[in-house]
């Protein structure tokens, strides 16, 4: 076989040789969210099919029901978190409370995760993705969700698209692995990524911009208008700000009078990307606060959310301020 070149699974087992104290926990842990990634991923390509398999939330020809994906991808993060036996508890976008797994009794971390992101999008085959967050169990108790973003111990997201692409951070740098299904690994394909200083993007809903709580927004936005930026939006978190590590720019999901508090949750998609942006080298805020600072009250909870290169968000910031 030709030379793959590093994988994830090595990936993470060089990265835990690192930390003379590690125990195996976390390359267990991320282990497990690999292995979920790659089902995901195959039943996310089969999506496009669903009218001959048969709609989601109804039979196919076999007369089986066909899962809705978003169902389907939360079981089996479900799942494998739980099988790995090293999460005391999980928490989901698709579940009112969090879940304690029996084998996870022990287990050192917490995770909160989106299972399958941008859901919405599948229909017309726009990229859709998983975001994930990972916590030192401190209490053992629902609290151990509510921490800083600033102290995650590992953060990334799983883009399916045109390939799919999982991207992670453990504090230490943020690197992108590309599924080669052939193989079945997800190979180091973008290693320590950073993102631009500045970019040419501004990606935002600005038919909300009428409902957005800080007018001054529609100010920052004319202004990179005026520099010459051009508009991008998907409608889906991962592939916007997988857009902007790449490209650099600005993504941003601001407060507006229909959301107060925002649309995106801070645990499991703003926590989580601004790890990844802040780690690559940008900058995440809610228009007033790093995004890593805030001390989370709810699991659900939303926030505002600007994310980018330094300079798109510092210039946001003298804006709002
Ligand atoms: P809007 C998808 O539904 C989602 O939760 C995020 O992935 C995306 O960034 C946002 O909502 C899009 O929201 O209101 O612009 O359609």
């Amino acid at each position: 076989m030709a030379y793959l070149g590093m994988d994830l699974n090595r990936f993470i087992l060089e990265e835990e040789r690192k930390h003379p104290d590690a125990t195996g926990s976390l390359s267990m842990a991320l282990t497990a969210i690999e292995t979920a990634a790659k089902i995901i991923a195959a039943h996310v390509r089969m999506a496009g099919l669903a009218d001959i398999l048969g709609q989601a939330g109804k039979t196919n020809i076999q007369g089986e029901e066909v899962q809705k994906l978003d169902e389907f991808s939360n079981e089996v993060m479900i799942k494998h978190l739980s099988d790995s036996g090293q999460f005391f508890a999980l928490a989901s976008e698709e579940l009112d409370e969090p879940l304690c797994s029996p084998k996870g009794v022990n287990g050192k971390y917490v995770i909160a995760f989106d299972p399958l992101d941008g859901s919405s999008n599948i229909d017309v085959n726009v990229n859709i993705g998983t975001i994930f967050s990972i916590h030192r169990r401190v209490k053992g108790t629902e609290e151990d969700f509510l921490q800083e973003g600033y102290k995650q111990v590992a953060a990334g997201y799983i883009i399916y698209g045109s390939s799919t692409m999982f991207v992670l951070t453990t504090g230490n740098g943020v690197n992108g692995f590309t599924l080669d299904p052939s193989v079945g690994l997800f190979l180091l394909s973008h290693p320590n990524m950073k993102i631009p200083e500045k970019g040419k993007i501004y990606s935002i809903n600005e038919a909300n911009s009428k409902k957005w709580i800080d007018s001054e927004l529609t100010d920052y936005i004319q202004t990179l208008k005026d520099e010459g930026y051009t508009s991008r939006y998907i409608g889906s978190m991962v592939a916007d700000v997988h857009r902007t590590l790449i490209k650099g720019g600005m993504f941003g999901y601001p407060a507006d009078k229909k959301n107060r508090s925002g649309k995106l949750r801070l645990l499991y998609e703003a926590a989580p990307m601004a790890f990844i942006i802040e780690q690559a080298g940008g900058k995440a805020t809610d228009g007033r606060t790093d995004i890593l600072q805030i001390k989370p009250t709810d699991i659900h909870q939303r926030t505002p959310v600007f994310l980018g290169s330094k300079k798109e968000i510092n210039q946001l910031i003298e804006f709002i301020k």
